[in-house]
């Protein structure tokens, strides 16, 4: 996070809006009415189900990069009936709650919950040879990674799953500008909070002295990389200390907190050729907003 600040674009990895609170306020973005995502994937998730569940296969092992706290993942489950779930997840707590929560509700199901960071190599232990290995990426958070690094991450996942393997991945398509504006700058304020809520916690866990008065949230569509862009603009000049870091603001200077990367259809099923997929199967929800992609072995 230190490093982050020291550079000449000062960025922080999202990856660090998801302390307790940041995980709370994030659940509420979901039930945003301009952050759409969430209902479109889950939308397109319970009207393809069957679908869904003959692509994957039974009695496999699931493996979820995320809490698996969403209705989603119970969907999966359920038409899944998997021998072995294994949530990953960077938040501990959100990914306690929810294995405590899976385990009371499918008392059958092994849960082998991972806390660790997805993004980087993981090593889950290897579960039964006959078995086939699904990989269950849903809400566009491969839009966090850059288009380079997202070909890394499904390369990765192709050899974690194999060549009998499968991969279900939730890709948020490109669309209207101003449809994009708005789920990043909800007019409750809820992702401003989100996005405020990073310095906070630097305050808390680094000993940092940000003013949170004296920075503001800004999202705006990025239209020549495709991409969101999360910023939090100092309002003035001014010091933070950061423990026994002190690093200077101008006014108007941000840090640059996020990506959402969109993607087209077509440049998504290339980015997943060039990882070693095939994308085999394609659903959309009823707007064409959101894609939930079915891949297999190329
Ligand atoms: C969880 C990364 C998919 O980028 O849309 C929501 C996070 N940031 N509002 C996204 C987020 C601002 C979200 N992902």
């Amino acid at each position: 996070m230190i490093a982050g600040l020291a550079l000449k674009q000062k960025a922080i990895p999202p990856k660090y809006f998801y302390d307790a609170r940041g995980s709370r306020l994030f659940e509420r973005i979901c039930r945003l009415p301009e952050y759409y995502p969430t209902r479109a994937e889950l939308a397109l998730t319970r009207s393809s189900l069957p679908a869904i569940g003959r692509f994957c296969g039974r009695q496999g092992e699931l493996i979820e990069y995320g809490s698996g706290s969403s209705l989603k993942t119970r969907l999966l489950l359920r038409r899944l009936r998997p021998a072995r779930y294994v949530p990953v997840d960077i938040a501990a707590a959100a990914l306690a709650r929810a294995v405590a929560r899976l385990e009371r509700e499918f008392p059958w199901l092994e849960v082998r919950a991972v806390a660790g960071d997805f993004s980087r190599p993981l090593s889950i232990p290897a579960f039964g040879a006959g078995r086939r290995r699904v990989v269950y990426f849903p809400g566009s958070t491969i839009g966090n990674l850059t288009p380079e690094e997202a070909q890394a991450f499904l390369r990765m996942t192709r050899g974690q799953v194999g060549p009998r393997g499968r991969m279900l991945v939730g890709v948020d398509l490109k669309k209207d500008s101003r449809i994009l504006h708005a789920a990043y700058n909800d007019a409750q304020g809820v992702t401003a909070r989100f996005n405020l809520n990073l310095l906070a916690r630097i305050n808390r866990e680094l000993g940092g002295s940000f003013d949170l008065r004296r920075f503001a949230h800004y999202a705006f569509y990025n239209a020549p990389l495709g991409r969101i862009e999360m910023h939090l603009v100092s309002l003035a000049r001014q010091q933070v200390d950061v423990g026994a870091h002190r690093f200077a603001f101008a006014a108007g200077e941000t840090i640059h907190t996020e990506n959402s990367y969109k993607y087209s259809v077509a440049e998504f099923e290339s980015l997943a050729a060039a990882g070693g997929f095939a994308a085999r199967r394609l659903w959309l929800d009823r707007r064409e907003q959101f894609a939930l992609f079915g891949l297999g072995a190329a």
